[in-house]
């Protein structure tokens, strides 16, 4: 007989509750959750859909051996571990723990035990090459926290709930649901601010599905820190600060007043596009407004200097009063007692604190214990001491995820070993030696702990796995300690692991994720404290009493910072002389030969790579396109629905265009995730968005540069947005191409 079972959603950051009816161990729906007191009654189209997923006839059920004529066959568990054992020994008996490596992707975020356990095994093997999503998204927000706050995982969140002009800067929250803050429902926490007499602002280069239903200022790509510089000065200028608060709060503000001194908006309008009575306005508006905040995501982390802008998104927080105060930008933390000691401690693990080390190749500081992704390719390349010549990819699509895949691909083809653990053959597995099959998010049990401080109404729900493991898949946490029993033998700290893990085992307590999320909620807010605080929660207690989750305060707390800020006084940093010395890379560079501007856009239906083999979100048909204005399609003579070429410095890809309005002339948006070129084994994804060329779309990042030149020099991030371009007619564009390397064998009949 079916049966409910109350649980929530993991594919993006709002968490919302779910209901999963389930027969027989069978998934066989979802709905959304009216009784989750955040959420209530709302998932999206992605949320929805999953059941297709789970069930899906293309996912990998059974582990995957490539054999000698590059198919995959399937193999036991018992054989897969013994050769990957083999394999791996042999690698690290050559070459130690540097010849071995680990890309998670993003889904990994979304399961604690996946992160955690993970993140145990590199460090104690003790392995330079670990690298992760975050340099192609937000580990410029850990460094610039570094930078600020002496600790790279404070983050300021909107104060959603009761902000009163919320300005958000490179962000679209209509369509991803929010990112770096938890806020279920966040379409209607924003439509509420306007209801309460406020202001939404979205600074877009687009007129993003956000910025249509608030009030948009378009702005030229990868100028947001000259904008914030700006405002800076007309804030200063114009005596705007409370400059007895802001001492109070931070250091090194004189530094970051005469460095606005030389940013009047005057002087950066005509590059950010912005006008400067406007950039007055706006300055004044949020020091005036009680209740303001300016909120960046994606767009103001992947310019060239991200983790400068963030960094300056927080400092006009402060600088106007909102860092830290109700209604503005706020801290949630996990609410458990020590939290200084623990953070203060965490910035001398020579692992994980900032620069603790440098990529090999390109020289880049490692981002809480990861390189940069775009690295990775080059890393197994480069010959010499530390190369990369084994290497595990968790979920994650980095083919298609991380700039030059082309290039990505043919370093995996000269590797020793590459093991895949995913529920999918990706564009990335696709090259592996071995696909471990994965447990599904309903397939595990979750206590989400990184997003605990992001939620902006302070939050905790627990689950259960609705359905158990399908087929033969295990949890990634699994996993990972068999190859701490694996490589035991061999690397006396995973020898350690091992036997920890054995004896907890022994005594009838084994180690999981569940154990440690027990822990931190126990310890978090709300929690029991070990019996200590009566009635407090517990994992049990949540899955138990509060199935649809359980609000623990009602408000995000102001005057924070001095709990987990470790600079001396306990005051913010400012002027951090790496951090300044980015100045010298704000301004645009301009290239005839590219004049337009690439950025990225986040689609409803897509979730990055990987769920484009959902028939519902299918249903319609799927485009791959270009957007572009028109202006700056009718100059090229192009009209909608064109083939065009799309060219940067780095590489070139071919898809149809989209003409519209709602983008800043000058710029062409091109969302990322598509390319599923045959390689991987979702066979709808790739015989979706069919054009002319073919199916499966086209892979933006072919466009985006893997050089560390290129890359951001604080965080290692890819430069994605902002990227100089030329759009081409296809016809003309091939022609050329022709015409150049073949030229005999061209007859246009003319
Ligand atoms: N439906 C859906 N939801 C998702 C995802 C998905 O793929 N699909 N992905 C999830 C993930 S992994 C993440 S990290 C979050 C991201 O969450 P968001 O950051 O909210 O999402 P994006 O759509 O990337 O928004 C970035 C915005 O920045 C704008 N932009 C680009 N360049 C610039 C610039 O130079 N300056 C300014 N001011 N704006 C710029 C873009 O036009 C875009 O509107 O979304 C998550 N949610
Ligand atoms: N040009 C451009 N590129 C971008 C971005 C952009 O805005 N523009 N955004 C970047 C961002 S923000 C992100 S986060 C990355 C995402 O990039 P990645 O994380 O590298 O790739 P995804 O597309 O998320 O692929 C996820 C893979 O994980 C698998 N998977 C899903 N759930 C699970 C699970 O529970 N366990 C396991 N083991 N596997 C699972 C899926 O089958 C899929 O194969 O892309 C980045 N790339
Ligand atoms: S917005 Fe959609 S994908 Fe994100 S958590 Fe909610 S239901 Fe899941
Ligand atoms: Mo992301």
């Amino acid at each position: 007989m079916a049966e409910n079972k109350t649980t929530f959603c993991r594919i993006c950051e709002p968490l919302c509750g779910m209901i999963a009816t389930v027969e027989d161990g069978t998934l066989l729906s979802l709905r959304p959750d009216k009784e989750n007191p955040l959420s209530k009654g709302f998932a999206c189209p992605k949320g929805i859909t999953f059941s297709e997923i789970v069930n899906d006839p293309d996912r990998v059920l059974h582990p995957l051996r490539k054999n000698e004529f590059g198919e995959f066959e399937r193999v036991s568990w018992e054989t897969a571990m013994a050769e990957i054992t083999e394999k791996l020994t042999a690698v690290y008996k050559r070459d130690g723990a540097s010849g071995i490596g680990w890309y998670f992707g993003n889904p990994a975020t979304f399961s604690t035990g996946h992160t955690l356990w993970v993140a145990n095994f590199t460090t104690l093997l003790g392995t330079p090459h670990v690298y992760s999503a975050g340099s192609q998204d937000v580990n410029n927000r850990f460094v610039a926290s570094h930078f600020l706050y002496g600790t790279p995982v404070a983050a300021p969140i909107p104060d959603i709930n009761r902000v009163q002009f919320l300005v958000i800067i490179g962000a679209n929250p209509v369509v991803s649901h929010g990112s770096v803050m938890s806020s279920p429902r966040i379409r209607e926490g924003l439509t509420a601010i306007t209801k309460r007499g406020g202001q939404v602002l979205v600074i877009d280069p687009r007129r993003t599905e956000t910025a249509r239903e608030f009030d948009w200022q378009p702005i030229v790509p990868d100028t947001d820190a000259l904008l914030l510089l700006s405002l800076l000065h007309v804030m200063f200028d114009e005596k705007l600060a409370d400059d007895d608060r802001l001492r109070r709060q931070a250091t090194g503000v004189d530094a970051i007043r005469s460095l606005a001194t030389s940013y009047p908006p005057e002087t950066t309008s005509e590059r950010t596009g912005i006008d400067a009575d406007t950039v007055r306005e706006l300055a004044r508006k949020l020091v005036r407004t009680d209740r303001a905040a300016v909120y960046g995501r994606v767009g103001t982390s992947l310019g060239r200097t991200g983790t400068l802008t963030t960094a300056l998104l927080d400092i006009v927080n402060l600088v106007a009063g909102n860092l830290d105060a109700v209604g503005g930008a706020m801290f949630g933390d996990l609410g458990i007692p020590g939290q200084r000691a623990g953070v203060t401690a965490m910035q001398h693990v020579p692992n994980f604190v900032w620069n603790g080390r440098r990529s090999r190749v390109g020289g880049l500081p490692q981002v809480l214990g990861t390189a940069p992704a775009s690295l990775m390719a080059k890393e197994m390349q480069t010959p010499g001491k530390w190369q990369l010549k084994a290497l595990f990819v968790s979920a994650g699509n980095p083919v298609l995820s991380v700039p030059n895949g082309d290039e990505l691909v043919k370093a995996l083809g000269g590797l020793d070993l590459m093991v895949s653990l995913d529920f999918y053959q990706n564009e990335t597995n696709a090259h592996a030696d071995y696909i471990l099959p994965t447990t599904t998010m309903y397939e595990r049990a979750d206590f989400l702990i990184p997003f605990q401080p992001l939620f902006t109404t302070p939050f905790k729900q627990a689950t259960d796995a609705v359905i158990p493991p399908m087929g033969e898949s295990r949890e990634e946490w699994q996993i990972v300690n068999d190859l701490v029993a694996a490589l035991a033998q061999q690397a006396p700290a995973l020898g350690g692991l091992h036997l920890f893990n054995k004896l907890a085992a022994r005594i009838g307590k084994p180690w999981t994720p569940t154990r440690l999320s027990d822990l931190v909620v126990r310890l978090g807010t709300g929690g029991n404290r070990f019996g200590l605080r009566r009635g407090g929660l517990t994992f049990g207690k949540l899955l138990d009493e509060f199935p649809h989750g359980t609000i623990v305060a009602d408000h995000l707390e102001p005057d924070q910072l001095r709990k987990f800020v470790t600079h001396r006084h306990r005051k913010m940093r400012l002027n951090a002389p790496e951090l300044l010395a980015e100045i010298d890379r704000v301004d645009p560079d301009a290239d005839p030969a590219y004049p337009l501007r690439l950025i990225g856009m986040r689609e409803i239906r897509s979730e990055n790579s990987w769920q484009h083999n959902a028939p519902l979100l299918l249903r319609g048909g799927r485009t791959h396109s270009a957007r572009i204005h028109p202006t700056d399609a009718s100059v090229r003579g192009l009209d909608e629905g064109d083939l065009v070429t799309v060219t940067s410095r780095h590489g070139q890809i071919a898809l149809p265009i989209s003409v519209t309005d709602d983008i800043k002339p000058g710029v062409v948006a091109i969302p990322h995730g598509w390319g599923h070129n045959g390689t991987g084994g979702w066979t709808k994804a790739n015989g979706a968005a069919t054009n002319d060329l073919g199916s499966g779309g086209a892979n933006v990042n072919a466009l985006i540069s893997s050089d560390p030149e290129d890359l951001e020099r604080l965080a290692g991030m890819a430069n994605m947005t902002g990227v100089p371009i030329q759009v081409t007619p296809l016809e003309q564009s091939i022609r050329a191409r022709l015409a150049t390397e073949i030229p005999e064998m061209v007859d246009f009949g003319e």
